[in-house]
């Protein structure tokens, strides 16, 4: 007899439940997230939900991973999605071991970078995975593997090659074409070379605790730095400290943070700056470019990112990524206001407060 996981099931149990795969970034962030923050939880394997465990479940529109299985105000359970504001609605239920900085300034400097992680990096590790044929084949086993239940090998050869063929022509979602590839793999390789940099003498990116950046940051890892294999060459050669980072952050159950872990925002330091300014040089220009897009109706964001040529089908939610920026920025008082654009000051960041 299957065992089943219903609403009821969930409702009574105190854990956190959720629901994702291994092969999802943003499943692997947010489990990270869950472990740092010794929050009891349990994941519902996708792969195993495939296979008939969960019935009478909410489901989320759109349908993402990971999915969230939370109670409502009125009781019921409600299936929620989007790993940035969940990272916020843990922070009000649980407040020991947050992950965002307590200095206002430079808690939005962290939610710059983890918007960059989610929204720029995630370019990269969608194009690697589906533009080279040794990723293709990599990923279409293992994902077949990750997602479904057990499978003869002509079911799992079949279904690998449909997962390919889902996510291959969703490679224009994200912009990767042989006209922007230049620009995604230069761009990750700069991050890569920042990043390493900064490990060369600190833990995190914004001190001696991981703030909702690192984790953003490290859920494009999981799958950029340890599983795809081109880029999984590319960071092993340029970036080993990176490398092993990915694998520290994903359990940081045994960490012990204290207050004055955090950088100064006014005197981060210069490794900081230059991730910034890495930034500064191809999200501003590509999340300005997509609201305009969507806000004109129009059907192509075609514009020019690191001085070359950038086209892409218009992303909706990322226009939102935006607004949520400029609305934490709005919400800063005057001082914070001016400690936050101090610091970014000059990385090409402040195109997107302007
Ligand atoms: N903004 C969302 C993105 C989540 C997302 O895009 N998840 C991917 C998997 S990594 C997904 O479910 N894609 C739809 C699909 O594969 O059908 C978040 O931060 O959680």
């Amino acid at each position: 007899m299957p065992r089943k996981i219903d609403a009821d099931t969930i409702l009574n149990d105190p854990r956190v439940t959720l629901m994702g795969v291994a092969g999802s970034p943003y499943t692997r962030k947010m489990l990270a997230v869950l472990r740092y923050r010794q929050i009891p939880y349990r994941l519902l394997i996708a792969s195993n939900v495939a296979g008939g465990e969960l019935t009478g479940m909410p489901v989320p529109k759109p349908s993402l991973l990971p999915t969230f299985f939370l109670p409502a105000d009125d009781g019921t359970l409600q299936a929620v999605t989007d790993s940035t504001p969940l990272i916020r609605r843990f922070e009000a239920s649980h407040r020991e071991r947050s992950v965002i900085p307590s200095d206002p300034a430079l808690a939005l400097i962290d939610a710059l970078i983890e918007d960059y992680a989610d929204e720029w990096l995630t370019k990269a590790m969608f194009h690697y995975r589906w533009h080279y044929q040794a990723d293709i084949d990599k990923a279409s086993a293992v994902l077949a593997t990750w997602s479904r239940p057990p499978l003869s090998d002509e079911e799992h050869a079949r279904y690998g090659k449909l997962i390919a063929e889902r996510q291959i022509p969703r490679l224009r979602y994200v912009g990767s074409s042989e006209t922007t590839a230049p620009v995604i793999e230069a761009s990750y390789e700069r991050f890569l070379d920042a990043f390493e940099n900064h490990l060369r003498t600190h833990r995190y990116l914004l001190g001696a605790r991981p703030g909702s950046s690192d984790f953003g940051v490290f859920g494009q890892l999981t799958q950029l730095a340890h599983f795809d294999p081109t880029c999984m060459a590319v960071t092993l050669k340029r970036a080993p400290r990176v490398y092993g980072w990915v694998g520290n952050v994903e359990d940081l159950s045994g960490l012990l943070p204290e207050e004055t872990d955090w950088f100064d925002v006014t005197a981060l330091p210069a490794t900081v700056t230059a991730i910034l300014r890495e930034i500064g040089r191809v999200y501003p220009p590509a999340m300005l470019a997509n609201a305009k897009a969507v806000m004109s109706g129009a059907t192509e964001v075609n514009t020019q990112i690191d001085g070359k040529p950038w086209v892409q089908q218009p992303f909706p939610y990322q226009a939102k990524c935006l607004q949520w920026l400029r609305r934490d920025h709005a919400a800063l008082d005057d001082a914070a206001r001016r400690r936050f654009d101090t610091a970014i000051a000059g990385t090409g960041c402040e195109a997107l407060f302007n």
